[in-house]
């Protein structure tokens, strides 16, 4: 496949794998169009929960789409799975791209996905109990929420704003520094329930 593989460096590759496992939400190691599903269903339950909306299907058909984002990257339209190598071929080459314009727009795109969800008052800003929501709907440990809020809230003004959380998905998809703050955006790493369950490389 094409273009700048060489371009992740180990602690990218960690993130992804880290996504990996967060959408893996049956567990099984792999990636199938349910987990994409049983996700976009989550979300719109918690973020129901917290403001009572109506179930967003705009979120399953997001799912929907991913999943065939892949396929059709795989040139597989009846592929039924990928592993976490797949995963972070696909990641690599669609979501990545040729270039960083390509890159910051997916980015763009994330950020402005999680504020519409997330942000329940649509004041632009995600407070701690908006931010614990992605954790809860993600299922993500949430015992690390308070921390990778603060780490992201870099103002410290008790909310994360726009550019905050820009500034964090920058971090997440693109730093190779450890000490980052935006690798904490969808919980510390290689650190959650889902830790203990078998994924093969
Ligand atoms: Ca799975
Ligand atoms: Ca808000
Ligand atoms: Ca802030």
């Amino acid at each position: 496949m094409p273009v700048n593989n060489a371009m992740l460096q180990e602690l990218q590759i960690r993130k992804l794998e880290h996504l990996f496992r967060i959408i893996d939400f049956d567990h099984n190691g792999l990636l199938q169009k349910s987990d994409f599903q049983s996700i976009a269903d989550n979300v719109a339950i918690f973020t129901g929960i917290i403001e009572d909306d109506d179930h967003d299907n705009l979120l399953r058909e997001e799912g929907n789409m991913i999943w065939g984002f892949i396929q059709a990257y795989f040139q597989q339209p009846n592929l039924q799975n990928i592993d976490s190598k797949q995963w972070i071929e696909f990641m690599e080459n669609f979501f990545f791209g040729a270039d960083d314009e390509v890159l910051d727009q997916n980015i763009t795109l994330i950020v402005n996905r999680l504020q519409s969800v997330f942000d329940k008052n649509k004041d632009q800003l995600i407070s701690r109990l908006e931010f614990m929501s992605i954790f809860v709907s993600f299922r993500v440990e949430v015992r690390f929420a308070n921390q990778c809020f603060k780490a992201m809230d870099l103002n410290g003004d008790g909310f994360i704003s726009t550019d905050e959380l820009v500034h964090a998905a920058m971090d997440f998809f693109k730093s190779n520094d450890p000490d980052a703050l935006g690798n904490k955006l969808f919980g510390e790493l290689g650190s959650s329930h889902f830790q203990s369950v078998k994924v093969q490389y």
